[in-house]
């Protein structure tokens, strides 16, 4: 551990200390204080919210129905609660947090502004030994990653980036006073869902807007619309059948579907079924068929129309053509946009294409591709995360006889269940890799977690056993479990942050479980079988059974 200086917390041994205080790190702390632990979370912002606290970029807002992307541990939370919106803006699901954080007095237990910097079992005393940026020092039994997923910005490094005399921000690093754009000559950097929701905003602010795209996306209309009284009464007199209904879906979330395949059905229907789940928006045009996800053959029908639906809305050809796709739709997350491909139609924004002539460099006045210089006041990276592993393994982690995580992932990120390494006990990651994290309704998948975590720890206590660690057997056995569906599936087929290729030198691996209910079974069948696939000991090292 390095030598700063140590700053000795009030109470610096925990039962539980955990990295991040989002949605994750937060229904932590209301769940283990309900079982009678001390917890402690460190966080990095000076407020709760994760995610919701850091990307603060206009337009901004979550593609999953705020109906159900929302806690369910409370049905008085759930109750009381009032979404005014289909997708939630960030600032209401900021507002949401607050109020979670308020209602359960969550902050007593957040030490914020502080960054945890390394962790390390010692096997001695079965326990962690956490260190920050502040200087704290503490120890705790249990040390839970609750970093998210897509929380460690990625800034590529341009040549000259420095140099700009403008002003530069990231979309995952927003200001918290607004920003105005007005009168100024504006270049965006990239086209994923940060791009894609902020570009119409900056488009009718900026004098005008330059947009360099390396890889087209597909884009679905979201639909928002003010959710109705009416709408929200009958949901909320039936949430619970609403929810359990919801986690049936492979991603956690309702959609409609035909329950067919897309090759089963005539012309004439096919294209009917398709223009429906475009009316309809979001992200369940993906579950319209069953096999969109899983026969190119399928999702080349779905490309097909995509793009024929792009040109009828994008009115100069050549620009149509350079915003279309080629590429498995939902291959890179599919993004939910509101008058995207109609920005295009402004006089105020040009699109650049960088596939074959990637960004030169960044000047004191702009950005300069194929030799020409695009004048520019201001530059959004919209260049996305290190995902997944990007927040685990910005902290120093250092399990049995002084492993590092960086090390065990060093050829990609690999956990029993997507919660816990082998090698690193009583270390759990919440929707970590190999669960299915970034394919789910994520509030569910952390509730899910949480759940999974408090009951371990309970049960670990009532048969005895102070310390759990999955077998290398059982790890193995799950990395290939996962691998083997996704390799079924089209997410392996091109380059996206799902697989890491986004990140130069990153392995490129997929490591999220395709299947939510499935997940969810075999989460019940381990613990059921007494934590099949995981040794538990007491901190001597004996052997504890667990009751099946
Ligand atoms: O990041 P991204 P994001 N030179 O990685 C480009 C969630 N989210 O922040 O595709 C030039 O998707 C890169 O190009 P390419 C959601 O899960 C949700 O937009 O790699 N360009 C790409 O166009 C989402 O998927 C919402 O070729 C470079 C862009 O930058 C995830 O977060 C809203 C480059 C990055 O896109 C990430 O989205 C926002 C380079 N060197 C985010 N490097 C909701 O709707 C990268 N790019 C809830």
């Amino acid at each position: 551990m390095s030598q700063t200086a140590v700053r000795i917390a009030p109470d610096p041994s925990f039962d539980v200390v955990v990295v991040g205080a989002g949605f994750a790190g937060m229904y932590l702390i209301h769940r283990l204080r309900k079982q009678g632990k001390t917890v402690r979370v460190f966080e990095a912002g000076t407020d709760v919210g994760g995610t919701w606290y850091w990307n603060r970029y206009p337009g901004c807002r979550v593609d999953v129905v705020s109906m159900e992307y929302s806690y369910e541990f409370s049905a008085e939370l759930q109750q009381e609660w009032r979404w005014s919106e289909k997708y939630a803006t960030q600032p209401e699901l900021l507002r949401y947090a607050r109020h979670v954080a308020d209602r359960f007095d969550l902050r007593r237990d957040i030490q914020f502004r502080t960054r945890v910097t390394a962790a390390e079992f010692d096997a001695d005393s079965g326990r962690w030994q956490i260190e920050t940026d502040q200087g704290d020092r503490v120890t705790a039994q249990y040390f839970v990653l609750a970093t998210g997923l897509l929380s460690t910005t990625n800034l590529p490094p341009f040549p000259g980036l420095e140099t700009f005399t403008g002003d530069k921000y990231h979309t995952g690093l927003w200001p918290h006073e607004p920003v105005d754009f007005s009168g100024k000559r504006v270049a965006v950097i990239g086209t994923g869902s940060s791009a894609v929701q902020s570009i119409p905003l900056i488009a009718a602010q900026a004098e005008h807007l330059t947009i360099f795209q390396r890889t087209a996306n597909y884009v679905i209309p979201a639909r928002n619309e003010p959710l109705d009284d009416e709408e929200v009464g009958r949901i909320k007199a039936e949430y619970e059948s609403f929810r359990e209904r919801n986690l049936a879906y492979p991603f956690a979330f309702f959609f409609e579907s035909t329950g067919k395949s897309a090759l089963e059905v005539t012309d004439a229907e096919r294209e009917r079924f398709y223009e429906e789940a475009w009316a309809r928006g979001g992200l369940m045009f993906l579950g319209i068929f069953t096999d969109l996800l899983f026969s190119h053959e399928a999702n080349a029908t779905a490309q097909d129309f995509f793009r024929r639906k792009l040109a009828s809305i994008v009115h100069n050809p050549e620009t149509a053509e350079r915003l279309m796709p080629h590429f498995s739709l939902g291959c890179k997350r599919l993004i939910v946009g509101t008058d995207y491909y109609e920005t295009f139609n402004r006089d105020n924004v040009s699109l650049v294409d960088i596939k074959d002539s990637p960004i030169e460099r960044i000047t004191p006045r702009g950005v300069v591709v194929d030799g020409q210089e695009h004048e520019v006041d201001a530059i959004v990276f919209a260049t996305g995360f290190d995902a997944i592993t990007g927040s685990v393994l910005g902290v120093d982690i250092r399990g049995l006889d002084g492993r590092s995580m960086r090390d065990k992932w060093a050829e990609g990120a690999r956990a029993y269940l997507g919660l816990m390494a082998e090698g690193f006990p009583n270390c759990f990651i919440v929707t970590g890799p190999g669960s299915p994290s970034v394919l789910s309704n994520v509030l569910k998948s952390i509730e899910q977690h949480v759940d999974f975590i408090g009951q371990t720890i309970a049960d670990m206590e009532a048969a005895g056993a102070e310390v759990i660690e999955p077998t290398l057997e059982a790890e193995d056995a799950w990395v290939l479990e996962v691998d083997g569906i996704a390799s079924r599936s089209v997410y392996k087929s091109c380059d996206s942050w799902y697989v890491g290729s986004n990140i130069p030198g990153k392995p490129r691996v997929f490591t999220a479980y395709i299947g939510w209910p499935q997940y969810a079974d075999e989460l019940k069948k381990v613990v059921a079988a007494g934590y099949d696939g995981f040794r538990l000991m007491t901190r001597d090292g004996d052997q504890v059974r667990m009751a099946d």
